[in-house]
């Protein structure tokens, strides 16, 4: 290659980058999102998210469905939810609406009850709110890096159950026992079991994180009671406000995550306000823990 050529492969292209909170988040401005995006845009798309872990994009009104998995087939591999159906006429897409009590007001990384959950989610705000339904995303790197040094190791030694058969009611005490019961019945339609580390290394970055949100069901070789205990105290520090960032929906605004170093909440304080979110997700890799040992899923079905 040329000294030219790779000067200019070489030249990274600077998005407007605005940071957010001071751990997490950052809100790119000047790019329209779409499937005819620039190789070099998304490369530094790639990078913007893996350093800020959730970013945002305002002005994106002009995406339709179609436009969203364009989009996101550009950063990776697209995959649909392995229970809940697609939306019609989509191949990918996962529609949230708070009218049907969709309202995902629980920390949680998605999909973790599989072994290779997705790398990142694209989410479209369709409806937003005039007041209220805010996301929150949690950076679970700095969490576990903030962690006091006999916390730290003793989550380096633990490994966690995640299964999508859990306890909604508990996750979910504002939803009716039959929208509840409805909702059980798909998304747990087949049964997952995974056993994950606490700590995973992230492919890229080589960061370490907290891997728990709430699909975790027990922690390997540890009592029910335990198991709560344990979860709640590592938990507790990965949704410290400090590890936050808060963001205020506006009809098309695109929020992207990196969802190995996150977990989110979506507040559900809007009451019967219309509230609509379209998700993409990429399919991800097998997570890794800090002693090279892979992710196992022991049951599906
Ligand atoms: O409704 C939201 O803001 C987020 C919902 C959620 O958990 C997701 O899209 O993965
Ligand atoms: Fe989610």
């Amino acid at each position: 290659m040329s000294n030219a050529a790779l000067a200019t492969q070489q030249t990274e292209l600077q998005l407007d980058i605005h940071p957010i909170a001071g751990r997490i988040g950052a809100e790119i401005r000047g790019v329209t999102l779409s499937g005819d995006l620039d190789a070099a845009t998304v490369e530094a798309i790639q990078a913007a998210l893996v350093q800020h872990k959730v970013v945002f994009f305002r002005g994106q009104a002009h995406l339709d469905d179609q436009g969203q998995e364009a989009f996101a087939k550009l950063l990776g591999d697209p995959i649909a939810h392995p229970t809940v159906p697609v939306r019609e006429g989509t191949r990918y897409l996962l529609q949230l609406d708070g009218a049907e009590g969709q309202r995902a007001n629980s920390w949680h990384t998605d999909v973790t009850f599989v072994d290779a959950y997705p790398k990142a989610s694209i989410l479209r705000s369709v409806v937003a709110p005039a007041a209220g339904g805010d996301t929150v995303w949690a950076n679970t790197a700095s969490a576990y890096a903030d962690l006091p040094e006999p916390l730290r190791a003793l989550a380096d030694t633990l490994w966690a159950v995640h299964s999508n058969e859990y306890d909604y009611a508990g996750v979910r005490p504002s939803v009716s026992v039959e929208k509840l019961e409805e909702y059980r019945k798909v998304f747990a339609s087949t049964v997952y079991e995974t056993e994950h580390p606490v700590v995973r290394v992230h492919p890229i970055s080589g960061e370490r994180s907290l891997l728990l949100g709430h699909f975790v069901k027990r922690i390997k070789g540890l009592s029910q009671a335990d198991s709560a205990h344990i979860f709640a105290v590592l938990q507790s520090h990965v949704t410290r406000l400090e590890n936050t960032v808060r963001w205020r929906w506006q009809q098309g605004d695109v929020a992207i995550w990196d969802n190995r170093s996150t977990q989110h909440y979506a507040v559900d304080d809007y009451d019967t306000q219309p509230r609509i979110v379209r998700r993409v997700t990429l399919a991800g890799e097998v997570p890794v823990g800090i002693d090279g040992q892979l992710s196992r899923t022991t049951r599906k079905g």
